[in-house]
C-alpha cells in the first residue's frame, strides 16, 4: 500500500497580507551591524546573507530607504572578500567558494557597482574551475555538484563572460546528471531534487539550451510536489518548506508550467509561515523565520503575482492580498530590472 503524503497542519487564521513593514524591520536588524563579530549571519554565510537581506529588501522596494545596507558600507565590505584567487570568501578571512562568488556579484550587480572590482580575475577563476567533463567544482576541495555549475555560469552571465568557459560540455555534464524522471540529482546518477532541478534547469535557462529537459515531465514530477497544505516539498514524501517555493517555482516558471501548481494555496502557505510578530518568514507555519527563507518566500510571491495578480482589494476573499512586489527574475533570483540593466538574456519556455 502506498504511504501516505507527509505534511503539516495549516493554522486556522491566516493573515491574508504580506507583511512588509514587519519584514523590512526584521532584515534591518537582524544580528546587528555588518561591521561588528555581532553580525548574526555567520561569517562562513555571511556574503549570501548579504544578498539574501539585500536582495529582499530591493523585490519589497526597500533597499534605497535601508539605513543599514548602505551603498558603501556594502560595497567595502564585499570589494574586501576578492581573493587573490579571483574568487569571493564568504568572509574576508575565509577561503574562496563558488556559492560566494556568486552571491557577491549578485550583491555588487544590485548595488549597480560591478566595475569596483578585479573582473577579468574572477572570470579566470570560474573558467578554472570547470572540469574535463564539463562540470564545476565549488572550490579547493573539488567537490562536483549541479549547483556550483548554476553559480558558475550565473557568475559568468552577470560578468557577461559565458563564452570564456565551455558552453558545450557544460550542457553535456547536465545532461549526464537528468534522471528518469526527468529530474536532476547534484551529480550523474543522483536522485532528483528540487534544488538541484533548478540548478540544472536555470544552468540550462542561461546556456539557452532548454531542450535538454523534458518539460512535461519535469514539470508533472515539480507540480506533484504540492501538499494539501498548500505548500511544496523538494522530493516525493519529504515535509513543505517555504524555500521550495523558490527552487520548484521557479523551475515550473522556467519551463513555462507555473501555472500547473494551484498558486492560491501556495500563497496561503507562505503568508501563514510570516512570523506576525517579529516578521521574516520561515521554513513552516509556526517556525522560526530566518533571511534565506524571507527571500524565498518572498521571491515566490513575486513570481506568482506576475503570473496570477492577485486582488489589491480586501473584498476578495477567494485569494489574500499581496502589495506589489518587484518581479524577479525567475533564474537569477534578482530583480528583473537589474538583469535588464545587465543586458542578460535567459531562455523561458513558452
Ligand atoms: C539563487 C541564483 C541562485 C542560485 C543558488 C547555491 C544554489 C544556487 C542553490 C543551492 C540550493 C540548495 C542546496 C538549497 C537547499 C535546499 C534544501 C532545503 C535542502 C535540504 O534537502 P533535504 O531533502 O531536506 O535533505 P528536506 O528538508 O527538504 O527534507
Ligand atoms: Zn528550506
Amino acid at each position: 500500500m502506498a504511504s501516505p503524503n507527509r505534511d503539516v497542519k495549516m493554522p486556522d487564521n491566516i493573515l491574508p497580507t504580506l507583511i512588509v513593514e514587519k519584514h523590512r524591520d526584521y532584515l534591518e536588524h537582524y544580528g546587528k551591524t555588518i561591521d561588528t563579530y555581532e553580525f548574526s549571519i555567520a561569517e562562513y554565510l555571511r556574503v549570501s546573507g548579504i544578498y539574501w537581506t539585500t536582495t529582499c529588501l530591493d523585490l519589497l522596494h526597500s533597499l534605497g530607504q535601508s539605513t543599514r545596507f548602505t551603498r558603501d558600507s556594502v560595497i567595502t565590505y564585499v570589494k574586501s572578500c576578492q581573493k587573490a584567487s579571483g574568487g569571493f570568501a564568504p568572509h574576508p578571512d575565509h577561503d574562496d567558494q563558488m556559492t560566494h562568488t556568486l552571491t557577491a556579484l549578485q550583491v555588487l550587480a544590485t548595488y549597480d557597482a560591478l566595475d569596483q572590482i578585479n573582473r577579468e580575475a574572477a572570470v579566470r577563476h570560474i573558467v578554472s574551475l570547470q572540469q574535463a567533463d564539463g562540470s564545476f567544482v565549488g572550490d579547493k576541495w573539488l567537490e562536483v555538484d549541479t549547483r556550483f555549475s548554476m553559480c558558475a555560469l550565473a557568475a559568468l552571465a552577470i560578468l557577461g563572460a559565458l563564452d570564456r568557459c565551455d558552453r558545450e560540455k557544460a550542457v553535456e555534464f547536465l545532461r549526464r546528471c537528468q534522471n528518469f524522471d526527468g529530474g536532476f540529482g547534484t551529480s550523474p546518477g543522483a536522485e532528483s531534487h528540487a534544488a538541484m532541478i533548478y540548478c540544472s534547469v536555470g544552468s540550462l535557462a542561461i546556456l539557452e539550451r532548454l531542450e535538454v529537459v523534458d518539460a512535461d515531465r519535469l514539470g508533472l514530477w515539480l507540480a506533484k510536489r504540492q501538499l494539501p497544505s498548500g505548500g511544496l516539498n523538494g522530493r516525493p514524501e519529504k515535509l513543505p518548506d517555504v524555500c521550495y517555493s523558490w527552487w520548484v517555482l521557479a523551475s515550473l516558471a522556467i519551463l513555462g508550467r507555473l501555472d500547473w501548481i494551484d498558486a492560491t494555496q501556495l500563497r496561503n502557505f507562505i503568508l501563514a509561515s510570516q512570523d506576525t510578530e517579529s516578521g521574516g518568514i520561515a521554513d513552516q507555519p509556526g517556525n522560526m523565520p530566518d533571511p534565506f527563507h524571507t527571500v524565498f518566500g518572498i521571491a515566490g510571491l513575486s513570481l506568482l503575482a506576475s503570473h496570477h495578480p492577485p486582488p489589491l482589494d480586501s473584498s476578495s476573499t477567494s485569494s489574500p492580498i499581496i502589495v506589489p512586489l518587484k518581479k524577479v527574475n525567475p533564474v537569477f533570483c534578482m530583480a528583473q530590472e537589474i538583469i535588464d540593466r545587465l543586458g542578460i538574456s535567459n531562455q523561458i519556455l513558452p
